[in-house]
């Protein structure tokens, strides 16, 4: 598609004003993301970001965007009742007022408003900035805290539900020939030793240990966007998979993109590890907002998560591999294989730093707030 194409559809969205520029934005492994600039005298709509669902991923984008107009509205008003300096992306109405805009060949999009005088980065880069990282997830999870959970559907069934793509990837295995190499072979031997492990998040679920509450599901780093004059986190953006789920899916999630410093992107897999120092400011400026809402159980499995979701990640890069990349976009043939080495590798670390994070993660517990 040309550029004038994406004009015309961004055109959709802009009751005043010609557009000037579309650009392809971010790296997301999934949507087709692009930020439009346009002429206009307003002030507030310069820029905005359009998107085009994956509608093979997300199989009812309408759900998404129902979601996004209940907890948006629900976290706004939360944040301005209690003072908290926080943004929610707003969603943009098309030109006949609906909140998407479905192109000739069937494509899904819609427009969000950008989140002006921020950025955001796909490693960490300082304490600061991980500090930043935790107190967005954990404002985030405590402003939609108190949003009823059958208030939000189900917008990807089975989402970081690990044994679920486990069942994927032995199927996938058991269905597909691939090529064998040594690190196809160190994909499958990792997977087998941590077999019963994909369960613990589950199970402490249906035991009732762990109660289901909006999540973000995708709080990584680049994710987080910092305000350019202070430095400090004003926004989570990204909110396709905001649904209800463990909060433990998202501290996991959050732990493995920010304490990674290479990068899930890195092809220097063999020197990827765990970062604790990283870890423990992430979990600072976590808990700075999310003791309030985490009781006593949720804690004792915040090490679990970290390991989970790190692994899980793994084995749904490495299934994507053994299927022929139809999930997530890639680069090149081997890109989820190498993806899925990184997220085993930092698996390992998180392993072999066991003691350690558990000893973070206690006095943070134990410390008086
Ligand atoms: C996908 O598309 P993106 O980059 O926002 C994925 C996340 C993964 C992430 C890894 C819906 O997110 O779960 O953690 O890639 N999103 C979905 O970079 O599967
Ligand atoms: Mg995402």
């Amino acid at each position: 598609m040309h550029l004038h194409h994406y004009a015309s559809i961004a055109e959709q969205f802009t009751p005043s004003g010609r557009v000037s520029d579309v650009r392809e934005f971010g790296n997301g492994n999934i949507n087709d993301t692009y930020l439009v600039s346009i002429d206009t005298d307003s002030t507030e709509e310069k820029q905005f970001v359009l998107q085009r669902i994956n509608t093979q991923v997300f199989k009812q984008p309408m759900l998404i965007m129902q979601n996004m107009r209940a907890f948006t509205e629900h976290m706004r008003r939360r944040a301005r009742q209690e003072g908290h300096l926080w943004e929610m992306p707003r969603v943009l109405p098309a030109y006949d007022g609906r909140d998407f805009y479905l192109d000739a060949a069937g494509n899904f999009w819609r427009a969000i408003s950008y989140v002006h005088g921020a950025q955001s980065f796909d490693t960490i880069r300082d304490a600061n900035h991980a500090r930043e990282v935790g107190y967005a997830l954990g404002t985030f999870q405590y402003l939609i805290s108190d949003l009823p959970i059958n208030k939000l559907a189900d917008t990807l069934e089975g989402f970081h539900i690990t044994p679920r793509y486990l069942l994927n990837f032995d199927r996938t295995f058991s269905q597909n020939g691939f090529k064998s190499s040594a690190e196809v072979k160190h994909c499958l031997d990792f997977v087998e030793q941590r077999r019963g492990f994909a369960h613990v998040l589950e199970n402490a679920r249906e035991q009732g240990r762990l109660q289901l509450r909006p999540v973000h599901g995708d709080p990584k780093v680049n994710n987080v966007m910092i305000e350019e004059s202070t430095g400090r986190a004003i926004s989570l953006v990204d909110l396709d998979t905001v649904k209800p789920g463990l909060i433990h899916y998202d501290i996991g999630d959050c732990m493995r993109s920010g304490c990674n410093s290479l990068g899930e992107e890195t092809e220097q897999w063999e020197a990827v590890h765990f970062d604790p120092e990283i870890g423990a400011a992430i979990l600072e400026g976590y808990l700075s907002q999310a003791r309030n809402f985490l009781t006593e159980t949720d804690y004792e499995y915040l090490f679990d998560s970290i390991r989970l979701l790190t692994f899980e990640l793994g084995i749904r890069f490495f299934t994507d591999h053994l299927a022929g990349n139809v999930y997530f976009k890639v680069k090149h043939p081997e890109h989820n294989l190498q993806r899925a080495l990184v997220q085993f590798k930092l698996t390992e670390s998180i392993e072999a730093h066991e003691a350690d994070i558990r000893n973070i993660i206690q006095s943070m517990v134990s410390r008086p707030v």
